[in-house]
C-alpha cells in the first residue's frame, strides 16, 4: 500500500496544511487559505468573536431570524426538510426550526464530525421526534444527500452566517449552483449575506478593541508552528483588517513588523518589513449583486429580509 493511501485523517490533514502553506507563502503576494484558521483554538476564538460588541453579523442575523421568523415561515410553508451547510453549534437551526411550520427533518452537513454532533445534539434535544440525519461531507465540494434525503419532503437549504462571503465571488456562484443540484427539484435556499456598509464599521468588526480577531488571525501562525514545524515569531507579525473598496471585501492580513525569515518544511521564506500574508477575505454584498449571483447559479430571489439599519440580509432563493 502506498504511503498516501495508508495515511490517517490527521496525517492527511497535516500534509494538506503544509502543501497549502508552501504554495501560499511562495506566491508573489503571500496568502494562506482561511479554512486553516479553524483548529480547536481558532473555533473557540471565532465563537468569542461572534459575541464581540463590534462584530454585528451574528447578532443581527439572529435578530432577523427571530423577528422575521413568522414571515420566513409563511414564505417557506410546512413540511420542509432543512439541510444546513456548516451548522456550527446548531443555534441558528433551532431558531429557524422553531419558526417553521411542521419541519420534516433536519440534516446538518459538515466535514467535522464534532461540529455535526454538537448541532445534531442541540436540535434533537430541542425538537424530540424530529428526524435528525447528520451528513459528513465537505459542502465546499460536490456531494450527494443520498440515503439521508427525504423522498416526500422538499429540501430547504440553510446557509447562514455570511459564510458565502468567505468564498471568492466565482466560488460562491459555483457553491450556489451545486447546492441546487444537491437539494434537488423544488429546492429552496435560505441564505445569510452581509451587506456593504461604512468602512469604519467593517474595519472595527474585523479588528476589535479587545484583540480577539487579532488572536484568531495570529493563531494561524501558531498552528503552523504546532502542526507544520514552522518557526514563526508571533511577536514579529501584527493583524490588520483592510476594506478593499474595489472588491467590496474586508481583508485580514498578518503584517510583518520587520524584515525576517521563517522556516517551514525545509524551506526558508523571507519577509520584508510591512509585507503581509493575506489570511481571509470577507465579501460584503449589495442586494442587486447578490441577486445577480444567485441568478447566475439558477436561483430566483423570492424574498429578502433585513434589519432596521440595513446591516445584514437573509434571502429566500427558489430553484
Ligand atoms: C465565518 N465568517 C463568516 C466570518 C466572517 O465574518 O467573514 C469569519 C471571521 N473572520 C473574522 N471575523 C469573523
Amino acid at each position: 500500500m502506498s504511503g498516501a493511501l495508508s495515511r490517517s485523517p490527521a496525517e492527511a490533514q497535516r500534509a494538506a496544511l503544509i502543501a497549502d502553506a508552501l504554495a501560499g507563502l511562495s506566491a508573489a503576494r503571500k496568502t494562506l487559505p482561511c479554512k486553516w484558521l479553524y483548529d480547536a483554538e481558532g473555533c473557540a476564538l471565532f465563537e468569542a468573536i461572534t459575541r464581540l460588541p463590534e462584530y454585528y453579523p451574528t447578532r443581527t442575523e439572529t435578530r432577523i431570524l427571530r423577528e422575521c421568523g413568522p414571515a420566513i415561515a409563511d414564505a417557506i410553508g410546512p413540511g420542509a426538510a432543512v439541510v444546513e451547510f456548516g451548522p456550527g453549534d446548531g443555534a441558528k437551526a433551532v431558531l429557524l426550526l422553531r419558526a417553521l411550520a411542521a419541519p420534516a427533518a433536519y440534516l446538518p452537513v459538515d466535514i467535522a464530525p464534532e461540529w455535526l454532533d454538537a448541532a445534531a445534539g442541540r436540535v434533537a434535544s430541542a425538537f424530540p421526534g424530529l428526524p435528525v440525519r447528520p451528513v459528513v461531507a465537505d459542502f465546499a465540494q460536490p456531494f450527494d444527500l443520498a440515503g439521508r434525503a427525504d423522498g416526500s419532503a422538499t429540501h430547504l437549504g440553510f446557509f447562514p452566517g455570511s459564510t458565502i462571503g468567505n468564498f471568492e465571488p466565482e466560488e460562491a456562484v459555483r457553491f450556489l449552483r451545486r447546492a441546487r443540484t444537491t437539494l434537488r427539484a423544488g429546492a429552496r435556499l435560505l441564505l445569510g449575506a452581509d451587506l456593504v456598509k461604512d468602512a469604519r464599521v467593517l474595519e472595527a468588526a474585523y479588528d476589535d478593541a479587545a484583540g480577539v480577531t487579532a488572536a484568531f488571525d495570529l493563531n494561524l501562525l501558531a498552528r503552523l508552528n504546532r502542526e507544520a514545524g514552522a518557526d514563526f515569531d508571533l511577536g514579529g507579525f501584527r493583524h490588520a483588517a483592510i476594506w478593499n473598496a474595489e472588491k467590496e471585501r474586508i481583508e485580514m492580513h498578518l503584517v510583518s513588523r520587520r524584515a525576517q525569515s521563517v522556516r517551514l518544511a525545509g524551506r526558508v521564506f523571507r519577509f520584508a518589513q510591512g509585507e503581509t500574508i493575506h489570511t481571509e477575505s470577507s465579501h460584503k454584498y449589495r442586494p442587486e449583486r447578490l441577486r445577480d449571483m444567485a441568478a447566475a447559479a439558477g436561483w430566483r430571489a423570492a424574498a429578502m429580509w433585513t434589519d432596521p439599519d440595513g446591516l445584514f440580509s437573509v434571502w429566500l432563493l427558489e430553484g
